[in-house]
């Protein structure tokens, strides 16, 4: 069971190696309907849009034995839950790191040089004409940028803003990569996210949505930021206290925002809509062709490997 459309190229695969269900209209699918399909089909293969809580894994009788998920974060999946049930877990890594870390340097750069502001007011025929103090932005090249996490995407967004932008990268993880990886970054650690955020002029989140990094940018943390700092958020939108970040912005404790991600996705704080220092783009981190088709194909390589008996290469639980 697919829950939602996917690219042509990963339904036409789907629908030749399985016996493949696919969800025409692309309606995100209700609680009733995920139950329904764990009751019903070997595999789910469901999208950041599904929520398998508890209760909806609970289903009874489990048909499914795998959940392959679409996408590298699956906080939408209470994993615990699905092992209780005997599902196994995966998802789909590397294929949408450069396209997320690409994603993240959009974010600074459109919130630093205000290009969604003045894109704003060219589309509003309000722009009059150069001018020498006309809508004057933050440089980012040469700036210091603090990652939380360390991972994949931000190793990826360490390269880019070291060997593209000249910035100095600073960064926090409780699990980091080997020492050679981070000395080849040129990447800075630091002992806790407290320093990074004291430090950094752009911080950038990078860590998985877990109980233990909800709300991990509280106000107490938001505070830590220097004033002309930006905080960008391609991640999940759990890892930042929105209510709190719109309190920073509103006080301008803290220069700006680029978020890709929301708290309550689709909704977005009503305030956050009216601020011009904020970019806000709807979840589009890995939405290229080319990252929606390889994570596709990723996630039927993990079902065809599960199902041929041998250990699927990206099992989460
Ligand atoms: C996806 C993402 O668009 O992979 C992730 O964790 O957030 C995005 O790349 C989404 O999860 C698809 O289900």
């Amino acid at each position: 069971m697919v829950t939602r459309r996917l690219p042509g190229p990963v339904e036409e695969q789907a629908a030749r190696e399985f016996d493949a269900r696919l969800n025409a209209d692309d309606h995100p699918f209700s609680a009733t309907e995920l139950a329904d399909a764990l009751r019903t089909a070997d595999a789910l293969l469901p999208t950041v849009t599904d929520r398998l809580t508890a209760q909806v894994l609970g289903a009874e009788p489990l048909k499914a034995r795998i959940i392959a998920n679409y996408g590298v974060g699956f906080n939408h999946i209470d994993t615990g839950a699905a092992k209780a049930r005997g599902l196994v877990v995966t998802n789909t890594p590397d294929v949408l790191t450069d396209d997320t870390a690409d994603d993240a340097m959009l974010l600074m750069l459109m919130v630093a040089r205000r290009a969604g502001e003045g894109e704003r007011q060219v589309r509003a025929g309000a722009w009059t004409g150069w001018g020498p103090t006309h809508m004057l932005g933050t440089r980012v090249s040469g700036k210091t940028l603090g990652l939380i996490g360390l991972g994949r995407i931000g190793r990826a967004v360490a390269h880019r803003a070291r060997h593209g932008f000249g910035m100095r990268v600073i960064f926090h993880d409780p699990y980091p990569p080997a020492p050679a990886v981070v000395a080849e970054l040129g990447a800075e650690p630091r002992a806790s996210v407290d320093e990074v955020l004291r430090e950094a002029d752009f911080v950038s989140l990078h860590s998985p949505a877990t109980p233990e990094t909800r709300h991990l940018m509280d106000a107490r943390r938001l505070g830590l930021m220097k004033r002309g700092a930006f905080l960008i958020n391609n991640a999940r939108g759990d890892i930042v206290d929105e209510a709190a970040l719109v309190a920073a912005l509103k006080r301008g404790t803290i220069a700006g925002a680029g978020l890709d991600v929301f708290e309550r996705e689709p909704a977005v704080s009503p305030e956050l809509l009216q601020m011009e220092h904020v970019v806000l783009l709807p979840h589009l981190g890995s939405a290229t062709h080319e990252s929606r088709v390889a994570m596709g194909l990723r996630a039927l390589d993990n079902l065809k490997t599960f199902f041929a008996g041998a250990p699927p290469r990206d099992r989460v639980a």
